[in-house]
Formats: C-alpha cells, structure tokens, sequence
C-alpha cells in the first residue's frame, strides 16, 4: 500500500515537505547543526560545495570534504525539529518517492551532531568538547513510538527513583550512542558522558528568570546521579531524540558538543564561536581521518 500523500508529503517540485530537498541532494554522512549560521562555519571547509537550499530553519549545504562526499544540515532548536529531519531524512532514502512505497534496499546514515550545551558538573568547563556515550530523554517526543528496543529500563528506574520524578511528566528514556561513530570520533581531547536532553531551554532545564519550577532541586540531583559509573554531564536540546529515531530507524548517530556554559560554577564561554570553530575542525578531520 502507498503511504498516502497526507502522510508523506511532496513539494510541487518532489522535494520533501519541509527539507525541501529531493534524494540526489544529501550525502550519506550528515552533520547536524542546531543553528542555522552553523552551517556556513562547517560548510566554509568543503572543498566545493554542489547544492545549497532553506526552508524555514533547515538550511542545507552538500559538498565534499578531503574528497568525501557530505552534507551539512540545521535543525533548529528542540525534539520536534529532529523528529521532522530524521523522517524526512530516511524517507530521502529509503521510500521510493514515484510508488511512495518503501525501497527494497536499505540505506543507513552517518549522522554526527555538532551542537552547545551547558554542563552540570564542575570538572567539565566551558570551552571544552563533549561526546555522548548516552543520552536522557526528558521531553517525552520518543514516546510517540515503540521504544521498548532502545530504552534502558534499569537505569531509567534508577534515575527515575534517585530524582524523585513526578508522575506527572513523561518517563524517561536512556539510549546508546553509536559505539562504531563513538570509537572514531574520541579522543583524549573530549570529555565523555549521558547527555539530558530536555524539550525547552529556561524551566526544563532548571533555569528561573520569573516562573518557579516544579522540583528546583532537579539539576542537583541529575548532577549526583550515578549508575555503574555511569554519570548526567550535560544538557542540551536534541541528542536523544536523534539518538532514539536513529536507533528506530537503523542509522548511525553520534552526539558532539561545545560546552559553552557551566550550570555547577555558572559561568559562560567568553568565546563561544571560537570553541564551536574548535569543535567543527575537530570533528571533520576526524569523520574522514
Ligand atoms: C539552545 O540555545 C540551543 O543550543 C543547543 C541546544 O540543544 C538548543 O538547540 O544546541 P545548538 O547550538 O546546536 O542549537
Ligand atoms: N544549550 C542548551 O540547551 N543549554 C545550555 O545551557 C547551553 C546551550
């Protein structure tokens, strides 16, 4: 059966709905920006750059680097957003736009993420880089699908004990990175840990400018959570709903990010373009390497 044209839509030219883009424009490795002004700061380091397009806040450009084919993306800020690039993503690969049926072959993506993020622990300061071996769901988007495969319940038990967390707000989900991106892009330059991904930037992650919170003790006890080692080093807006939908979907997905604000110490980077340039350079040469 064809997925029906309510479900998958097309733009009068074949582009997809919002992407705004057609199959031969993106490349199988992709990096996500959250920023729309990111993607000239990656994409400035192509060797040429073949195909450019925006639609709202998805900009794209695809080019080479080294000789490597690869495109760049911005997200935007938020869950929501990732859940419309990961889809309109795989349905570029892997749903025949002519039949709207899936393709009989299956193509899987290189999805690298580089993104700001604020961290809770003292030792980890702005400026430096961090890779996410996990991520905590806190939004509550992923719930939308089965998840039962990707989730962790043991950990997401623990947590959910360790905070206290109100039955009122959606359970949390802990996901895996993508060992095979993760053992490509380490190093001993960057710092490791369980991303939080929250679904806002001022209440969901603890901020309070005029509106109380809910339970205002909650980044301290994210900060003090540990399982087997295991321990919540940053926050941020997008990580696990690109983790989960990559896991769902059968693409590879790794999480990098500039620590641009410390929420322990309450500071913020002096320079925070400059350690984002940091981080780009960073994670090119190593894509390739
Ligand atoms: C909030 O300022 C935004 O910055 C972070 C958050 O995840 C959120 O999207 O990432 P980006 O700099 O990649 O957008
Ligand atoms: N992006 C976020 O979402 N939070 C921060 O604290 C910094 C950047």
């Amino acid at each position: 059966m064809p997925i029906k044209n309510s479900e998958l839509i097309l733009n009068p030219d074949g582009s997809v709905y919002h992407l705004n883009l057609k199959p031969e424009h993106v490349a199988k490795t992709i990096v996500f920006v959250g920023d729309q002004d990111r993607v000239e700061q990656v994409s400035k380091h192509f060797d040429s750059i073949e195909f450019k397009t925006q639609k709202r806040e998805f900009k794209t450009h695809t080019g080479t680097f080294k000789g490597n084919r690869i495109s760049v993306i911005s997200t935007g800020i938020g869950p929501d957003n990732i859940d419309i690039v990961l889809n309109e993503l795989d349905a570029l690969f892997n749903i025949d736009f002519n039949t709207k049926t899936p393709k009989k072959e299956f193509t899987s993506l290189n999805i690298i993420r580089i993104g700001t993020s604020g961290s809770l622990q003292k030792d980890i300061p702005v400026d430096s880089f961090l890779l996410s071996t996990h991520c905590l769901d806190l939004n509550g988007m992923l719930h939308a699908y089965q998840i039962s495969s990707i989730s962790n319940p043991d950990i997401e038990d623990a947590f959910i004990k360790h905070c206290n967390w109100h039955s009122n707000k959606s359970r949390p989900i802990i996901i895996g990175n993508c060992k095979l991106l993760e053992s490509k892009l380490e190093s001993d330059k960057i710092f490791k840990g369980l991303t939080a991904t929250a679904g806002g930037f001022y209440g969901p992650q603890g901020r309070v400018l005029r509106l109380p919170l809910q339970d205002a003790n909650l980044n301290n006890k994210m900060d003090s959570f540990n399982f087997k080692g295991i321990r919540i080093t940053n926050l941020e807006m997008e990580t696990s709903a690109i983790y989960g939908l990559s896991k769902l979907l059968g693409h590879h997905a790794l999480s990098l990010n500039a620590i641009v604000a410390n929420r322990a110490n309450g500071t913020f980077s002096k320079n925070p373009l400059k350690t984002i340039e940091n981080l780009i350079t960073y994670t090119l040469n190593k894509i390739f390497e």
